[in-house]
């Protein structure tokens, strides 16, 4: 096969002189093709079949067990101008970037398939959707690429119509740490990724495209590009919101877009519409609201602490036609991680289980499952002009002072929250978990340009005739002096989302504080969970010396941007500090005198 647009066919062309592949397939996205990959992939060892009784169509991945996440140290953002790639990215010269990735390119599939990926991020027929091309040697990228975006023949029509595309090329390599990059040059819309065979290291229409790349297209052109669920929860009147949230790398996003609403809330007709669970592509539509679609087309989820507890319409989503990577498997050969009953044999290594050797599945297993086996798959998901937001949500792995839920006084206040955000890190990415850092709106690793430019451009937003969603701050993982959650989280987080939607329509007056407003006595609706009221106050309680020490180091981390952060972000933080300062308890030698 070939292409008609000349720009496409010459591309694939020298990618193919450079890397000398025995044999180059186009995808075109058909069951068929997805048959004869996985067949290939069960001879080479590539996949492993499941058990077909319990998990049809479900097949096991076992990636070299040092590339098993992300490497941020190892991504690079690479603009002509070091300044416009920000503090907040590893940056290289293009044109040594360029030659350094060609070597390691040259000759790279030698004896192997070339695969050509058109694909498209967003909904085949939606203005705000974008299409790129992956090329790679890797049958499991294609095999993922195929249920995480519309890939195939539609992808190409339209990459042909519009003759623009984002260039991603991807080889395995030998999977040597060593050897690794994932390479982003924005100003030429392309990627090169090298050395790593794992998820947002690989399947570049994700992280790579819909988060760096776009990221730095949305800019200029109008919009935004965002690490963030988009969820529609309908009440018992009917009437949908629609609530985008972003929170960092295994900090709950896909367990927040499946959301199962409690008990009682489903007896009194409450439902939950899941749109997307990682990535949301936002513009301004006629009426001055903010429209959001899902660009991708899966889930490529977290599969540790999924379980019918925490997340049952996830597990429904899985348990057929789809890919396992790096989860442990039980005596019956079903997939098995923590969190699951039953128990693991053999781990994700492909060893016999012993507790000796750490957990049984991979912290960062995942599993790839199309979008539409999710038994809440939204009826609005795949609308051309997305969905309308009414709230968005900041949050992260705060362990204390940050209270469960808090709104921001306007915009301006609200990107302050986001620019704020910290978070423990996770398992996610490879390095320490556990540490805490500022991640700002959960952008820290894909933001494709210089943070200070990319608050400017959220404030930009803020403009006569904008109807912007409300911005809150969520916290589900508050920790008691024993170490453990104070907050049940999951399910039960619909009783916050339900005040937010109360304050969106105007029903919650709440109680103004210095860092924005939280939740009076009894907003709140707390149902017959058993949280006692002291619990209760700590989750709501704004700690003044805390914050007052919280927003010096806001300070500091804005100032760490130099020049390019907007004096409105400086403006908006000394705005807080000073109501922090003003609302500060009476000093110890007043009251003794
Ligand atoms: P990425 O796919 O890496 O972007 O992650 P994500 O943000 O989608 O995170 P996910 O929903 O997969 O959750 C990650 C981990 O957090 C899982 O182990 C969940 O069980 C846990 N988690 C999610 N929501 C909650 C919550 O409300 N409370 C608590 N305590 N844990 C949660
Ligand atoms: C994340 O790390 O935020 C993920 C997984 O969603 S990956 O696709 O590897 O980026
Ligand atoms: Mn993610």
């Amino acid at each position: 096969m070939s292409s008609k647009l000349e720009a496409l066919q010459r591309w694939v062309d020298e990618v193919a002189k450079l890397t000398r592949p025995a044999q180059i397939h186009w995808c075109d996205g058909s069951d068929a093709e997805y048959q004869q990959l996985v067949q290939h992939m069960l001879k080479t060892g590539d996949l492993i079949e499941l058990n077909q009784q319990t998990h049809p169509g479900c097949y096991l991945h076992r990636s070299s067990p040092s590339d098993v996440a992300r490497v941020e140290h190892l991504t690079f953002v690479c603009t002509k101008d070091e300044e416009d790639a920000g503090p907040n990215n590893h940056w290289m010269a293009p044109t040594e970037a360029h030659a350094k990735m060609d070597a390691l390119f040259e000759g790279c599939m030698e004896g192997r398939t070339m695969y050509v990926i058109p694909y498209c991020m967003g909904p085949i027929d939606s203005p705000l959707a974008r299409c790129g091309v992956e090329i790679t040697d890797s049958p499991y990228v294609v095999a993922n690429m195929r249920t995480m975006t519309r890939m195939g023949a539609a992808a190409l029509a339209r990459i042909e119509r519009e003759g623009s595309f984002v260039k991603g090329l991807h080889s395995t390599g030998e999977l040597d740490p060593e050897r690794r990059f994932i390479m982003h040059f924005p100003e030429e819309l392309t990627i090169k990724s090298y050395g790593s065979g794992y998820g947002g290291n690989a399947l570049l229409g994700k992280k790579c495209h819909a988060l760096r790349i776009a990221s730095y297209q949305a800019k200029s052109e109008g919009w935004l590009a965002e690490h963030m669920l988009i969820v529609g929860i309908e009440n018992p009147k009917g009437e949908t919101h629609y609530v985008a949230a972003a929170f960092p790398s295994a900090c709950g996003k896909t367990n927040l877009a499946m959301l199962i609403p409690p008990e009682g809330y489903r007896q009194d007709g409450w439902k939950v519409w899941t749109v997307g669970d990682d990535i949301c592509w936002m513009r301004p539509g006629a009426d001055g609201r903010l429209y959001a679609i899902n660009p991708e087309a899966g889930y490529f989820g977290v599969a540790p602490g999924t379980s019918d507890n925490t997340n049952p319409n996830a597990l429904s989503t899985i348990a057929r036609d789809t890919i396992y990577t790096n989860v442990a498997i039980t005596a019956d050969n079903q997939p098995w991680w923590e969190g699951l009953p039953g128990k693991p044999v053999t781990d994700w290594q492909g060893r016999p289980y012993d507790p000796a050797n750490g957990p049984a599945a991979h912290p960062n297993s995942r599993f790839t499952v199309s979008a539409k086996q999710c038994p809440t798959w939204s009826p609005h998901a795949e609308d051309a002009q997305g969905v309308p937001l009414s709230a968005i949500v900041f949050g992260g792995r705060r362990p204390s002072l940050i209270p469960l839920v808090f709104e921001a006084k306007d915009w301006a206040h609200g990107v302050l929250i986001g620019a704020a955000m910290g978070s423990e890190t996770t398992a996610a990415a490879t390095g320490a978990v556990g540490v805490l850092r500022r991640d700002s709106m959960a952008m820290k690793p894909f933001a494709g340009y210089h943070y200070g430019d990319y608050f400017r451009h959220w404030l930009s937003f803020d403009k006569p005739g904008a109807k912007l969603p409300k911005i809150f701050h969520v916290n589900w993982f508050r920790k008691g002096e024993d170490g453990s959650f104070l907050w049940p989280g999951y399910g039960d987080n619909l009783r916050v989302l339900e005040w937010m939607i109360d304050r969106v329509e105007g029903r919650a007056p709440g109680k103004q504080t210095p860092i924005g407003t939280l939740p009076a006595h009894g907003e709140l609706k707390l149902g017959d969970l058993s949280l006692d009221s002291a619990t209760v106050d700590t989750l709501l309680d704004v700690d003044h010396a805390g914050w007052t020490a919280e927003l010096a180091a806001i300070g500091e981390y804005l100032h760490s941007f130099g020049a390019r952060m907007p004096q409105q972000l400086h403006a908006e933080q000394q705005r807080v500090a000073k109501a922090l300062d003003e609302a500060a308890p009476a000093p110890r030698s007043a009251v003794a005198s």
